[in-house]
Parts: structure tokens; sequence; C-alpha cells
């Protein structure tokens, strides 16, 4: 996946021409479209290779299975055309394992704490636990919340050089500039951009917001 804006379209819109329109106008600003369940359930699994026409895309099927499953549900995934996959970690090694073989060349996420309020009941006290996992099966990285950015550093901290994709920017109260300073990759963002009546003007403004965010850690981003 690239690393360029830094920013993964989450694309939850579940009209399918509009989610269309939503990728054609966003998808050379973003490094990757992520697709959950809404979309695909709306529309269609082809939903998947149409969106790679305008860029990485990400299968956020949190896959959370026993290893034969997880491994079918990764195999049709890559099939394709995804890049990546999202998977969970309480499943157990095993799965998480089979998950990764399956993807192959392809990247595996594995959750660690969820973004939302309720993220913290369950997800939280196991985070460290999963993002662990997550560096011991060969994992590429692991989703942290943008809502509590402190834990971004938490994670950073055991997951070394993996990626981190942060959701919960925008519409659940998280920050861009705040994730990406506590050393997330990637923001993982969907309603604040699909939703705002002039989404490439909202990816724009959230790039020069990650931009300006990265300038004290040294690193540049390219121009768009
Ligand atoms: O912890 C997570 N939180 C989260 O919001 C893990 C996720 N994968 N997501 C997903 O990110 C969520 O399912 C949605 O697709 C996206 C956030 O969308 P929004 O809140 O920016 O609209």
């Amino acid at each position: 996946m690239r690393k360029k804006t830094r920013m993964v379209l989450a694309l939850d819109e579940t009209d399918e021409a509009k989610a269309l329109k939503v990728a054609e106008d966003v998808g050379g600003l973003v490094d990757a479209i992520k697709i959950n369940w809404p979309l695909v359930l709306s529309s269609s699994p082809e939903m998947i290779t149409k969106l790679s026409r305008y860029s990485e895309v990400i299968c956020d099927f949190k896959i959370a299975d026993i290893p034969n499953t997880a491994r079918l549900i990764v195999e049709q995934a890559v099939g394709r055309g995804a890049s990546a996959v999202i998977v969970h970690a309480f499943t157990g090694t095993d799965s998480l394992q089979a998950a990764v073989q399956a993807a192959g060349d392809r990247q595996v996420f594995v959750v660690t704490e969820m973004s939302h309020p309720g993220g913290q009941e369950f997800t939280a006290p196991h985070a460290e636990r999963f993002a662990q996992m997550a560096v011991d099966c060969g994992a590429a990285g692991v989703i942290a919340p943008a809502t509590r950015p402190e834990r971004i550093r938490k994670i950073r901290s055991i997951v070394g050089d993996l990626l981190i994709l942060s959701p919960g920017v925008g519409a659940q109260g998280g920050s861009a500039s705040d994730a990406i300073a506590m050393g997330a990759d990637y923001v993982i963002v969907g309603r604040s951009i699909y939703g705002d009546r002039d989404p490439r003007g909202a990816a724009e403004r959230l790039a020069a917001e990650i931009a300006h965010a990265l300038s004290p850690r040294g690193e540049i981003s390219p121009p768009l």
C-alpha cells in the first residue's frame, strides 16, 4: 500500500452509484479504499473488484472464525482483488495464522482495541496481547483507535515497524493529526468524507491536516 496522503477511505455508503461516484472523486487522493459489510451487502461482492480500479482495496470483514473458514473468506476477498483484509485476533493464534497464510503476498491487519466506546469493554483489556499476536503471526499491521490516541502510542511500542491504521476520525470524535502524531501510519475515515457534500474537498482538507502533522515527525508528505 502506497504511503502518500496516509488516508484510507471507509466507504460505508450503501447506495452503489453514490459509492462509485465517491470512489471516482476521492480514489486518487487516498492510499486505499476500505469496504465493509454495508456496501458489500447492499451491492455485491463484485464491488470489491470494481473499487480496485480506483485504489487498493481493504476488505474490512473483521474475520472471526475457525481457521478453515477464515482461510476461505480471505481467499474469496483476495480472489476478487483485495489488497488487504482485516481480521480479529480473539479467535486465537491458529485462526490468525490461517488468515495470514491464506493472504499470501496480500496484507492482514489485526484489530487491537476498537474505536467505539464499547471497544473499552472487551477489546481494550486484551489489545496489547492482540498487538503481540499480530507481530508473532506475521501480520502486516494493526488497527488502533484514533478516538484514544494515547493507545496508538502504546500499541506502536509493541508492534515496532508494523503498520498502524487508525479509525475513529471525525464522526467518532478522533482527530487525524493526533492519530498521526501518536504514530499511526494511516487514518481510516468514512462519514467525514463520503457523507460530506463535497467528498473530494473534505479529503483534501484532511490530507492537508495530515501533512502538517507529519512535519514534526520529520516525514515529508509528497505533493498531491
Ligand atoms: O475499531 C474500529 N473502528 C472502526 O470504526 C475498527 C474498524 N474497522 N472501524 C471501521 O472504520 C468501521 O467499521 C467503519 O467502516 C470505519 C469508520 O467509519 P467512520 O466512523 O469514519 O464513518
